[in-house]
């Protein structure tokens, strides 16, 4: 699976370190790459990584995915 959104919290490069980080420590998340200018994340997972899991993480850690 992959899919590209958008965190509206992400403000500098630290940010974007540890969205990356945080995203990479999921079990089957295949690559996480952040952006400091568009606020967009694209990522790559399989199982038993999921959307919701993805999701759930992002809200923890203060980094909400847009709502769409
Ligand atoms: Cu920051």
């Amino acid at each position: 699976m992959q899919k590209t959104f958008r965190v509206p919290n992400i403000s500098c490069s630290h940010c974007v370190a540890t969205i990356e980080r945080e995203l990479h420590q999921i079990d089957g998340v295949v690559s996480a790459s952040a952006d400091e200018k568009t606020k967009n994340v694209t990522l790559q997972w399989q199982d038993p990584a999921s959307w919701e899991t993805v999701q759930r993480v992002l809200k923890e850690i203060h980094y909400p995915v847009e709502e769409e």
